[in-house]
């Protein structure tokens, strides 16, 4: 096993007051030491002496894919954030400031690994395959995820807060049980997404444990997007997120999450760990939530505009644009192609969302097992009945 990175505890006394927090006033935006960055906010690459090797081989080209994934993925979320306000979706889950973070872990993943999802990961997904237009029916009341989970090998989000890491660290253990663990090559691996508010949950703490005790090969990748709705973080933790796998008996890595290369090559680094036999291992990856919460928050009531503000200067598209124009000379011409592609895909987004039809009553039995269940069947045979009681307006 690596060793963690080593951690200093902070003096309780330079802690901020409960009025602070609430207040929004302790806004926190700097990594730390141990922060793992490939990619500069100025776009400037630095070297890393552990996890350069995982992110040698990525190319100009490969850096250019990266960033387009980026690109479409912000425009598919702020199309569902507009389709919300006008409308179309009951809610919706933004994911603005935290497209590196889902990006590069995704793209670190092989079409065999398993992938367990928050409700947020509308990037992951992308890199899953996952069409946008697919995530849709989620917000908009009219199914729980249409997508094929196991032919992407992705998990239908989850609502409750850390559930998931149940499942993942179940599956992994499944996968150990079953020998897919210990060849580099062929090697299987599961990763887990949740937020920093999740770790206070006892179901990330069990899955920590079982994942632990069984050397379950899964990462669990955290997004310390700073809030849990209107909790900051120093409400959840007493030390950095990362430093607590230690206390479970595995490594934990905070990389920056606005940082994509970084969190390519930590999450590949974490995966080939778990491919081994080395894992389970914890990434926390340091970033922002730049939108509220969902469309039924509104973050301002709770912090601060100078806290989002700093933010904003380590824009994770930004980054990767600037050093792919200042360091490999890309044209503007490639950015201009990737905006159009995000027009196209924005356009595509909200025709679909209109057009989207209105199940039937009896769709939310039809999905309930793959094979019939007489207890469904009856059931949906009852509610269909109390439902063609209803005539005219009273019906639609
Ligand atoms: C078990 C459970 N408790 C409470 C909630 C209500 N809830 C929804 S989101 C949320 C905050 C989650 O914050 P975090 O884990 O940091 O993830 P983020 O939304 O920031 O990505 C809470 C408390 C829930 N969905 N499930």
């Amino acid at each position: 096993m690596q060793e963690p990175q080593a951690w200093v505890p902070t003096d309780p006394r330079s802690r901020p007051s409960p009025n602070q927090v609430v207040a929004g006033l302790k806004g926190v935006d700097e990594g730390g030491a141990e922060l793992v960055q490939l990619l500069t906010p100025e776009g400037e690459r630095v070297p890393d002496e552990r996890f350069d090797r995982y992110a040698d081989d990525i190319t100009v080209d490969d850096l250019k894919s990266l960033y387009r994934d980026l690109v479409l993925v912000r425009r598919a979320d702020r199309e569902g954030n507009s389709l919300q306000r006008q409308g179309e979706l009951g809610i919706w889950v933004p994911l603005l400031g935290q497209e590196a973070a889902q990006v590069g872990s995704g793209r670190a993943l092989r079409p065999t690994d398993m992938c367990f999802p928050s409700y947020r990961e509308h990037g992951v997904a992308w890199t899953r395959g996952v069409d946008p237009t697919e995530l849709l029916g989620i917000f908009r009341g009219t199914d729980h995820g249409g997508w094929d989970f196991t032919g992407k090998r992705f998990h239908p989000y989850t609502i409750v807060i850390g559930n998931q890491c149940l499942n993942a660290a179940g599956y992994a253990m499944g996968q150990r049980f079953e020998s897919k663990v210990g060849d580099p090559e062929t090697g299987e691996a599961t990763i887990c997404y949740f937020g920093d508010g999740a770790t206070s949950q006892g179901d990330v703490h069990e899955g920590f444990v079982w994942a632990a005790a069984y050397d379950a090969p899964l990462v669990f990748f955290c997004q310390n997007n700073q809030w849990a709705i209107s909790v900051p973080l120093d409400r959840q933790t007493r030390v950095p997120l990362y430093q607590r796998a230690r206390g479970y008996g595995f490594p934990g890595v905070r990389v920056d999450g606005n940082d994509v290369l970084a969190c390519l090559a930590v999450t590949r680094w974490a995966l080939e760990e778990c491919r081994t036999g080395n894992g389970p291992v914890l990434i926390e990856a340091f970033t922002y939530r730049m939108d509220s919460h969902t469309t039924s928050d509104d973050a301002t009531r709770y912090r601060l505009a100078d806290e989002v503000e700093l933010w904003k200067l380590k824009d994770p598209i930004e980054r990767v644009r600037v050093h792919l124009t200042r360091r490999h000379g890309v044209e503007p011409g490639f950015f201009d192609g990737v905006d159009g592609e995000a027009d196209a895909l924005g356009e595509r987004l909200r025709a679909f969302c209109r057009s989207m039809p209105q199940p039937g009553p009896e769709r939310m039995f039809s999905e309930v097992y793959a094979q019939a269940s007489p207890q469904v069947d009856g059931q949906r045979d009852e509610y269909l009945e109390y439902h063609a009681s209803f005539t005219g307006e009273e019906a639609s």
